[in-house]
C-alpha cells in the first residue's frame, strides 16, 4: 500500500517498545484521580486513557500529531491549484506521525483508487432505506453493510493471531476511507436530488473534488472548502463520543466497519456532530424572527436569551474540553472572509461571535462562552449551495473517519486490550464514604 503501511510498519517495533517501556517505568503512577463529581459528571476531566493521533489543548486546541492547524494548512500536501491541504494527507500524518510528500499521497490516492468501486449489495442496501431516512442514520446502515468486505473480520474467523491485526485495520480502513465519499454523495443524491448519481472519478480526481463532484459541485473554490472542511473535522483526541466509540467498540476486536458504524451512531447526536445541522436551522430562525429588522447587538442579545429561557443550548458554542474559541471555528472564518465577505448570513455569524459568549457569561453556568466549529460550517456550505443541513453531518461523519480509524490501527498495532472501567453503584458510593 503506497510505501504507507511499509512506513507505518517500520515504526511499529519502537513504538510498542517504547509503550512497553512508559507502561514499566509508569504504570504504577497516578495519571489522575477521579472524583465521585466525575463519576457522575461524564467522566470530564479524568486522564484515563492514552490516543497517539492528536492532543487537544484547552486554550491552543487541537494539534494532529504535535501540528496546529494553521501549520497543518501550511506543510501539508496540497490538490493542483488548490490551497487547503489534502484529508488523505492529514491520514498520512495522523498514521505515521509525518508530513507526506506529494510523491507519496499520489501513491496513496492510487490506492485508495484502486479500492473505491462500492459492491452493488452496499449500493442495494442504500436504495432499500427510506428516502426520507436521516442521513446520519443511512450513513451509518451503509457502512454496516460495508462490513462484508472486512478483511480483519474474515481474518478473525481464519484463526489469525491478534498482533497481526493492524494490518488488516488498516487494510479495512484504506477500504472504508476510499468508498466513503461515495457512499456519502449517494445519500446526498438520494435524499435531495432525485436519486441521479454522478460517477465516481477517484484515478483523477483528490478524495475532496471528487466527493464534491459526486455531491453535484464544481466550483474550485468549493472544493477547496471541502478539503479544509475534511481536515479540520477528522480528529479531536480520544475522549469525544465518536472517537471513544471507535475504539470502545474496536476494543472488543470489531472491525473497522462495525467500530466507525458506532462512533457516526455517538456523532449524530445534537450535542456533538449534528450541532452543525442544528446551528444553521437556529440561525435561519433568528433570521425568520427578525424579519425586515437589520440584525444588532441589540436584538440578537433578546433573541439570544430567548433560546436559552426557554432551556434549549445556543448551538455551536461550548466545549467539554476547550476554553477559548476553536481554532477551527477561525480558520473557517478566515476561509469566508477570503471568499465570502460580504455574504448577509456570514455577517450575522460574525455578530452573533460578538454577542453570544457575553450572554452566556451571563447567563452563569456554562464552562467555556466560545464558538466551536459547528458555529461556522453551515454557513459557508449554504453560501456554495449545499442548503441541505439535515446532510451537514455526514460530511462531519466522512471527515471524522480519518482520525479514529488511524488511531484504531494504532490500538490494533500496540495491542491494547478489550475497554472495561470498573462500575460503581450509588449505594456502593454511600456505603462506602459513610464512615469516612
Ligand atoms: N448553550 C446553553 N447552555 C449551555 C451551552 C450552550 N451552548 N453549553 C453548555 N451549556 C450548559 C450545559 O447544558 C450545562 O447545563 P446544566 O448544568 O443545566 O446541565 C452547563 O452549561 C455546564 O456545561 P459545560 O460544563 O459548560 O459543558 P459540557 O461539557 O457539559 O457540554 C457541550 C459541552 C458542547 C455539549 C455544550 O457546551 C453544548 O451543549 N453546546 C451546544 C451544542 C454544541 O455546540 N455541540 C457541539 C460540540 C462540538 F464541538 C462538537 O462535538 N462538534
Amino acid at each position: 500500500t503506497s510505501g504507507l503501511k511499509g512506513i507505518f510498519a517500520a515504526k511499529l517495533p519502537a513504538a510498542i517498545e517504547e509503550v512497553k517501556e512508559v507502561r514499566a517505568k509508569y504504570g504504577d503512577k497516578q495519571l489522575g484521580t477521579c472524583t465521585v463529581a466525575q463519576a457522575y459528571g461524564g467522566m470530564r476531566g479524568v486522564k484515563a486513557m492514552t490516543y497517539e493521533t492528536s492532543h487537544l489543548d484547552t486554550v491552543d486546541g487541537i494539534r494532529f500529531r504535535g501540528y496546529t492547524l494553521p501549520e497543518c494548512q501550511e506543510l501539508l500536501p496540497k490538490a493542483k491549484g488548490g490551497s487547503e491541504p489534502m484529508p488523505e494527507g492529514l491520514f498520512w500524518l495522523l498514521l505515521t506521525g509525518e508530513i507526506p510528500t506529494d510523491k507519496q499521497i499520489d501513491a496513496l490516492r492510487s490506492d485508495l483508487a484502486a479500492r473505491a468501486k462500492l459492491p452493488q449489495t452496499v449500493i442495494d442496501a442504500i436504495d432499500a432505506l427510506p428516502l426520507d431516512m436521516h442521513p446520519m442514520s443511512q450513513f451509518s446502515v451503509a457502512i454496516l453493510a460495508m462490513q462484508q468486505q472486512s478483511v480483519m473480520a474474515q481474518e478473525y474467523a481464519m484463526g489469525t493471531p491478534k498482533s497481526m491485526f493492524w494490518e488488516h485495520c488498516l487494510e479495512d480502513s484504506l477500504i472504508i476511507l476510499a468508498q466513503l465519499p461515495e457512499v456519502a454523495a449517494r445519500i446526498y443524491r438520494r435524499s435531495f436530488k432525485g436519486g441521479t448519481y454522478i460517477p465516481s472519478n477517484a484515478g483523477e480526481l483528490d478524495m475532496s473534488a471528487n466527493f464534491a463532484r459526486m455531491m453535484g459541485f464544481d466550483d474550485p473554490v468549493f472544493d477547496d472548502l471541502m478539503r479544509l472542511y475534511l481536515t479540520i473535522h477528522a480528529d479531536h483526541e480520544g475522549g469525544n463520543v465518536s472517537a471513544h466509540a471507535v475504539r470502545l467498540v474496536g476494543s472488543a476486536l470489531s472491525d473497522p466497519f462495525l467500530s466507525l458504524s458506532a462512533g457516526i451512531n455517538g456523532l449524530a447526536g445534537p450535542l456533538h456532530g449534528l450541532a452543525n445541522q442544528e446551528v444553521l436551522r437556529w440561525i435561519m430562525n433568528l433570521m425568520a424572527k427578525l424579519g425586515d429588522k437589520v440584525p444588532d447587538k441589540e436584538n440578537l442579545t433578546e433573541l439570544c436569551w430567548e433560546t436559552l429561557n426557554s432551556g434549549q443550548v445556543i448551538p455551536g458554542y461550548g466545549h467539554a474540553v476547550l476554553r477559548k474559541t476553536d481554532p477551527r471555528y477561525t480558520c473557517q472564518r478566515e476561509f469566508a472572509l477570503k471568499h465570502l465577505p460580504d455574504d448577509e448570513m456570514f455577517k450575522l455569524v460574525s455578530l452573533l461571535y460578538e454577542v453570544v459568549p457575553k450572554v452566556l457569561s451571563e447567563h452563569g453556568k456554562v464552562k467555556n462562552p466560545w464558538p466551536n466549529v459547528d458555529a461556522h460550517s453551515g454557513v459557508m456550505l449554504r453560501y456554495f449551495g449545499l442548503t441541505e443541513e439535515l446532510y451537514y453531518t455526514v460530511l462531519f461523519g466522512v471527515s471524522r473517519a480519518i482520525g479514529p480509524l488511524a488511531s484504531l490501527i494504532w490500538d490494533r498495532a500496540l495491542g491494547l486490550p478489550i475497554e472495561r472501567p470498573k462500575s460503581v453503584t450509588t449505594s456502593w458510593i454511600k456505603n462506602h464514604f459513610e464512615n469516612e
